[in-house]
C-alpha cells in the first residue's frame, strides 16, 4: 500500500541548484493551515558566489485574516546531507508579513519545465504528515504541458496530497500592487 510517512517520499535525485536556479511560477499549491501565498506567486532562485541559494518570492499574501496584498519575501536554504532537502529561513520585505523556518524539498524537477516542493510543518505521531505545504512551479506563466502534468499528478500521489492542490492564477495583480 501507500507509504505516507515523510521520512521515506523520495525526492529529486542528485539536485542540482545551479540548473534549479532562476524563475520559476507557482501553477498550483497545497495550503498549509493558515495559508498565507494565496496567487500571483513568482519564485526566482540564486545561486550566491559562496554556493548558497537564495530566493526572492513575490506573491498575494493574506495577513491579519483579512488583509490581502503583495508581499516581497525573501528566502536563504540551508543545506543538509541531502542536496534536494532543505532548511528555508524566510521573511517579508515588511515586519507584519510571515517569517519562519521550514522544510524545502525539491521532490522531482526536469529544470527546464516543472518542479515540484514539498513542506512538512508538523508530523504525526506514526510519521504521517499533519500540516504541509507543496508547489507545483512551471518556467512557463501558462502552466505545464501534459506530459510534465502527468509527472506532477504521480508525485502529488506519492506525497499523498492526490487532490488537495489548488490552481495559482497570475493575472497581474503583483505587477501593479
Ligand atoms: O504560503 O502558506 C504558505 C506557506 C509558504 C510560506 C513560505 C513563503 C516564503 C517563500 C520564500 C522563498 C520562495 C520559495
Amino acid at each position: 500500500d501507500r507509504d505516507c510517512r515523510v521520512d521515506n517520499f523520495e525526492v529529486m535525485k542528485d539536485f542540482d541548484k545551479e540548473r534549479y536556479a532562476g524563475v520559476w511560477y507557482a501553477v498550483a499549491k497545497k495550503d498549509p493551515e493558515g495559508l498565507f501565498l494565496l496567487d500571483n506567486i513568482v519564485a526566482n532562485f540564486i545561486i550566491e558566489k559562496n554556493g548558497k541559494m537564495t530566493a526572492t518570492a513575490k506573491g498575494r499574501v493574506r495577513i491579519l485574516d483579512k488583509l490581502e496584498l503583495c508581499a516581497n519575501m525573501v528566502g536563504t536554504f540551508i543545506e543538509t546531507n541531502n542536496p534536494a532537502k532543505y532548511r528555508m529561513k524566510y521573511h517579508g520585505a515588511l515586519a507584519i508579513l510571515e517569517r519562519g523556518l521550514d522544510d524545502h524539498w525539491v521532490v522531482d524537477t526536469d529544470y527546464t519545465t516543472y518542479a515540484i516542493t514539498y513542506a512538512c510543518r508538523r508530523r504525526n505521531f506514526d510519521g504521517t504528515c499533519r500540516d504541509s505545504y507543496s508547489f507545483v512551479f512551471s518556467r512557463d506563466i501558462n502552466g505545464l504541458p501534459s506530459e510534465a502534468q502527468r509527472i506532477v499528478r504521480k508525485r502529488q500521489e506519492q506525497l499523498c496530497l492526490d487532490r488537495k492542490y489548488r490552481v495559482v492564477a497570475h493575472n497581474g495583480y503583483c505587477e501593479t500592487n
